[in-house]
């Protein structure tokens, strides 16, 4: 079987004639009308998200791609993760899945199609099993609270997701560590009109029943909450109860306790109450403006919730204690202050508890540091996003987002092209936009946009995001991917439209304008004091946990790493993380703005297209080899196919090799010699090989076995 029959158009683009970007367009219409929603470049695998179930998921077809070949079989993620496992199992190579694409592409189905594929094809038995259910339950509990509904996407990520699944030596799952990169805690208090808040919410609104809504002091109601977005409650097709009960039995899965679970929903109860702890003036005697809370009752629940004083919570709210060395200034905050409090404690105690809940979850799936493991890695991050209004948070998305791609372009596009010039294989250099200028203006040590934000922060004096940005505009002046109302570049027309307070970034999906306000103080991230040492007083196992530096016994005077430059090591070590396993990809592609079944929009693909260079990918692959190996790996695994390198080959590899090749037939259109490696063009030769070898093993092992019964 090929990949070819029963496939609509062309399976594998590689294939594509004529090349260009309208016979890839038309061809990927033409198979998403046919609900062919896979398609190959070589190895990578593209997706475009149908927006539909379609039926071509499950045990029946993973038992199916289990016996096949890459190319034997359709187009399919199994496919993708079948090939990525077998190598992990057989030829020891650690593996990563990189799934990369804008909002709502389908990277996280996608990442769930491989886990499922995973955990269904390695070994059985009990405790692997239980393995298997611990890392694949994990889902539920971080889109709960991880995930909420945005404008683009119903289920969108608000999180990256970086998780290892470790294997023994014969393939079976031990377990897993799971990596999260930045929640985008601002949702906690805030999110546009259409939005949602994190789904948790208003799971917990929904499927708890009567005594635990009594218990965590709730009303079914979520038009009571102001963290919550009234118009958008619901989500069409999404029960919020159902998946409630989902979670908590997820939970249990993992193996929370009964207590923990109660005291997660306590927090998150806590959370929610926050919001409604309303403020208002409240003038000193001295006419110092001031702060109260206006509804007394409402701070009492949330304090009885989080055990705590009332009054305790109440002042922790509405002053600030400024230390020096010599004493301490009790200062009360002003209506905005006291609100900006509220709010940051809202969003602090609930990032806090997400990654404690990921914590949690990895020291109930953590491998014991001593067992040797093949591991296979999975990416799922929050995809590149341009908004109306985009801020810090948008702008670390889509850093992240630029690194990925960044990822791609040295390991499928420079790399390979490197490598055939370095190995001398005749090559017409291909020619690909290479974004690392614009990480590296985002990213660069000392002159990059993190690292100006971070100079801004630490630096005393008169600082606001307004002086930032007139750092910004005066480095980057000249910089043809940087743009703002003052800065002139041979690029860039003079646009009146861009605000003020705005920059703007031409990155490698389109171009972003980011405004300054908030950048600074969401870059500082810091709890005033007060707060954190009330929580920390508070009697609350879980909450009190969340809060260690409340501890007066750990003051520490040094001052944590910026969110950026938090963010950007996070990334740094991912990024080494990667390059050091044999990557996977799949490039997801959005077909419509509308989550909509059926509709393909060849303008929007077309986009996507482009910024992924799925055109350079297809022509580095076609003109280049699937396989490589050097001479000496590849004449030991192959050397039993052919009369004079078998058993012994007493010359240079490469001769070995080239007699080999020799014998076997296969001439100079579908291999070449490198330097130091051999290269073969298509995958089919060396499936041809590896038929071939598994034959005469089998030959062999026949013959010992007759040699043998004829000794006895
Ligand atoms: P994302 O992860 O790429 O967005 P999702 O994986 O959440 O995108 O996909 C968005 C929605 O598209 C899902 O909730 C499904 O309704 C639908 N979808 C995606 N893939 C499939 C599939 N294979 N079959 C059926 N429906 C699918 V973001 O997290 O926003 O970047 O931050
Ligand atoms: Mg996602």
């Amino acid at each position: 079987m090929s990949l070819l029959e029963g496939s609509v158009g062309v399976g594998d683009m590689v294939l594509l004639e004529p090349l260009n970007e309208e016979s890839l367009l038309k061809n990927l219409h033409k198979r998403f009308q046919h609900k062919e929603i896979y398609t190959y470049i070589g190895n990578v695998v593209i997706s475009v998200n149908p927006y539909q179930q379609l039926p071509i998921f499950g045990p029946e077809f993973i038992d199916k791609y289990k016996e096949y070949n890459f190319y034997e079989l359709k187009p399919h993620i199994y496919a993708l993760a079948n090939e990525a496992y077998q190598s992990l199992r057989d030829l020891d190579r650690d593996q990563c899945i990189i799934i990369s694409g804008e909002s709502g592409s389908g990277k996280t189905e996608a990442s769930k199609l491989v886990m499922s594929y995973v955990a269904a094809v390695c070994e059985k038995g009990e405790e692997v099993n239980s393995v298997k259910e611990q890392l694949l339950q994990s889902n539920p509990v971080l889109e709960a609270f991880g995930n909420a509904k945005t404008t683009r996407n119903n289920n969108s990520s608000r999180f990256g997701k970086y998780m290892d699944i470790e294997f023994d030596f014969k393939g079976s799952p031990l377990g897993g560590v799971i990596t999260n990169y930045l929640l985008e805690k601002s949702r906690v208090v805030k999110h546009i009109k259409g939005e949602r808040n994190f789904h948790i919410f208003y799971q917990l609104l929904a499927g708890a029943d009567a005594q635990l809504l009594r218990a965590l002091r709730l009303e079914r109601d979520g038009s009571c909450y102001f963290y919550l977005n009234h118009e958008a409650s619901r989500v069409d097709g999404m029960d919020d109860a159902a998946n409630f009960r989902v979670v908590k039995d997820a939970m249990n899965i993992i193996g929370f306790s009964t207590e923990e679970i109660q005291q997660i929903l306590e927090v998150t109860a806590m959370v929610l109450k926050l919001g409604n702890v309303e403020l208002g003036d409240e003038f000193q005697a001295n006419g110092v403006a001031g702060s109260s809370i206006c509804d007394e009752k409402v701070v009492k629940e949330i304090s009885d919730l989080m055990r705590l004083q009332p009054e305790v919570l109440e002042r922790a709210l509405c002053s600030r204690t400024m230390e020096t060395k010599k004493e301490k200034v009790v200062t009360t905050l002003n209506k905005i202050q006291a609100c900006y409090a509220r709010d940051a404690l809202a969003k602090n105690i609930y990032s806090r508890l997400f990654s404690w809940i990921v914590n949690r979850i990895n020291e109930n799936i953590k491998v014991s540091d001593s067992a040797k493991k093949k591991v296979m890695g999975v990416l799922d991050i929050y995809g590149f996003e341009i908004l109306e209004d985009n801020s810090f948070e948008q702008f670390v998305i889509n850093y992240c987002n630029e690194k990925l791609q960044q990822v791609f372009i040295e390991l499928t596009l420079r790399e390979e092209q490197e490598e055939y010039m370095k190995e001398g294989i005749p090559w017409d250099k291909i020619e690909y936009f290479d974004n690392s200028i614009i990480c590296n203006l985002i990213e660069h040590n000392q002159q990059g946009i993190l690292a100006m934000l971070d100079e801004e922060c630490l630096r005393p004096g008169m600082v606001s995001d307004s002086t930032f940005l007139a750092k910004l505009n005066q480095m980057f002046s000249k910089h043809n991917y940087y743009e703002s109302r003052v800065t002139q570049n041979a690029q860039h027309q003079h646009d009146p439209s861009l605000g003020l307070s705005c920059f703007r970034i031409q990155h490698y999906a389109g171009k972003v304008t980011y405004n300054v306000n908030g950048f600074l103080d969401k870059n500082n991230d810091l709890l005033f004091r007060d707060l954190s040492q009330a929580l920390w007083s508070s009697k609350h196992p879980l909450l009190q946990t969340l809060f260690p530096e409340g501890d007066p016994k750990q003051v520490s005077l040094k001052r944590p790493p910026t969110a950026g430059t938090q963010f950007k090591n996070s990334i740094a070590t991912l990024m080494k993380n990667l390059y050091a396993k044999n990557p996977n990809y799949i490039r997801c592609i959005k077909p419509n703005e509308h989550q909509r079944q059926g509709l393909f929009s060849s303008e929007l693909v077309g986009t996507q297209v482009r910024y992924l260079g799925l055109l350079e990918n297809i022509r580095v692959r076609r003109a280049g080899y699937a396989y490589r190996q050097v001479y000496s790996a590849f004449l030991d695994r192959y050397r039993m196919l052919s009369q004079s390198t078998w058993p012994h080959w007493h010359g240079q590899a490469r001769d070995g090799v080239e007699k080999l090749l020799e014998e076997l037939n296969l001439g100079p259109e579908e291999v070449a010699f490198g330097r130091t490696k051999i290269f073969i063009r298509s995958p089919k030769t060396l499936f041809y090989l590896e038929d071939k070898r598994r034959l005469r093993i089998h030959q062999l092992v026949t013959l010992v076995q007759k040699m043998y019964r004829g000794w006895r």
